[in-house]
């Protein structure tokens, strides 16, 4: 008998949509308190900057430093980082930012334009964002893979200047984080965090250059600065707790499917695991490895939480049924564990990333295999997409007018123009009409 806990469902019974509706839904509840905080250190850091950054480092991180210059990292001692790790890190390291650079250089926009036959220039202008704030979370959730998806796309489009905040509570500081900004050719590093980096990053202070756009993720104030500055700066997201939802025919290892499961479930108890498998003795052979596994793994508490709040194995009909599931939970991360899998990808139109067959497996896609592991969570790929190159470009348009351009277009102005009412528009057009 299965012992783990985690919810055993069947997609045909009659309420089955509304328990996965129950299931999905992710309540980020606001809370006044977090939200309370945040406003008061925004406050602080946009009225005194540097102090309060610096006064709020001391209290939250424990770091007693006189000045703001003092909590910046020299280049020189992330590139000491990244001589002192093992050789076969640094080397695993540069790997995968070698193919994460290599498939984000493709999602570079570039500019266009476009000829009309009376000599008028239409066109799109790409530019790179000046300059970007990376925030990268102290603690459990550090994660140098971050590090790599979030800078090198910025790098990649040509951003000029790129600065990390990194919070080191107690003065500790992660050495692969350091390593992983070594290799991105991160600009600038600053070893403070929380809802007071992400203020001096939004709003500048003395030491600290104001940003166009800041990325990362972070903890609930972290999320709540970056939703309160936004509009002064880009944001990138607010994520939610990671997802994995795996199609399966039976096909393949029982071991392998529920090893998938607990990699995203080890990452948050609220991490979300969902298998929808056609095969109902598969089903049993899962939730069995599952228990056979469980005990094995170090974050084993942290697993069996993430399973038994947010996890489901779940019997569906068929693979078409899946799919439609599939589409409507919209998951983060999808694999697809067919024996057949290509010929299953037209059918799914929302997930943040799909991995294709047996040997795609989503841990491959967080570290190395060069496509962002920044992805939409929370449903959210039903209208966006991976972090990208294309993140850190904006486009600007071209309006180049011939005289002949002018002239046709100054009578469409016109005529829209006072029917609008709106008199200034009408004679700017017509006055370079030439009779
Ligand atoms: N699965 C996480 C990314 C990650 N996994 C980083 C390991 N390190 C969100 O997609
Ligand atoms: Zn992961």
């Amino acid at each position: 008998m299965s012992q783990t806990p985690i919810r055993r469902l069947d997609a045909r019974a009659p309420e089955f949509m509304s328990t996965l509706d129950a299931l999905l839904a992710f309540a980020s509840e606001a809370d006044e308190r977090i939200d309370a905080a945040v406003s008061e250190i925004l406050r602080a850091v946009r009225s005194t900057g540097d102090v309060a950054v610096v006064e709020y480092t001391r209290r939250f991180d424990g770091l007693d430093v006189a000045s703001m210059a003092q909590l910046e990292l020299p280049q020189a001692e992330l590139h000491s980082a990244l001589d002192s790790l093992p050789l076969v890190q640094r080397e695993a390291l540069m790997v995968a930012a070698e193919r994460v650079r290599a498939y984000h250089e493709r999602q570079k926009l570039e500019s266009w334009e476009f000829a009309e036959a009376d000599g008028t220039r239409l066109g799109q202008k790409v530019t790179a964002l000046d300059r970007v704030g990376l925030y990268v979370p102290g603690g459990r959730a550090s994660y140098p893979s971050s590090v790599l998806m979030n800078a090198i796309p910025a790098k990649v489009a040509g951003v000029g200047e790129l600065i990390m905040v990194v919070p080191t509570p107690g003065g500790e500081k992660n050495a692969l984080v350091l390593a992983a900004a070594a290799i991105t050719g991160v600009d600038r590093v600053f070893t403070i965090g929380g809802a007071q980096a992400v203020g001096a990053l939004a709003y500048g202070t003395q030491t600290i250059p104001q940003v166009d756009k800041i990325v990362g993720p972070g903890n609930a104030y972290v999320a709540e600065a970056k939703r309160r500055v936004f509009g002064t700066v880009g944001i990138d997201m607010v994520a939610g707790p990671s997802e994995v939802l795996i199609i399966s025919d039976g096909s393949g290892h029982a071991e392998w499917v529920a090893m998938d499961m607990f990699a995203q479930a080890e990452h948050d108890e609220l991490a979300q695991s969902i298998l929808l498998c056609t095969d109902a003795g598969f089903i049993d052979a899962v939730h069995a490895a599952i228990d056979r596994l469980l005990p094995t793994m170090p974050r084993r508490e942290t697993i069996a939480k993430s399973l038994a709040n947010r996890g489901a194995l779940i019997h569906v009909d068929s693979l078409e049924q899946a799919c439609t599931i599939a589409n409507r939970i919209a998951p983060e991360h999808l694999e697809l564990a067919l024996e057949d899998a290509e010929a299953w990808i037209d059918h799914i139109r929302h997930a943040g990333a799909i991995f294709v067959g047996h040997w795609a497996v989503e841990a491959l896609g967080d570290y190395c295999a060069g496509p962002n592991h920044v992805l939409p969570t929370m449903r959210s790929a039903r209208f966006s997409s991976p972090l990208g190159t294309y993140d850190f470009q904006k486009r600007t348009s071209i309006i180049n007018i011939s005289q002949a351009g002018a002239q046709h277009l100054g009578k469409v102005a016109s005529i829209l123009a006072h029917g609008e009412g709106l008199q200034a528009h009408a004679r700017s057009a017509e006055m370079r009409l030439k009779d």
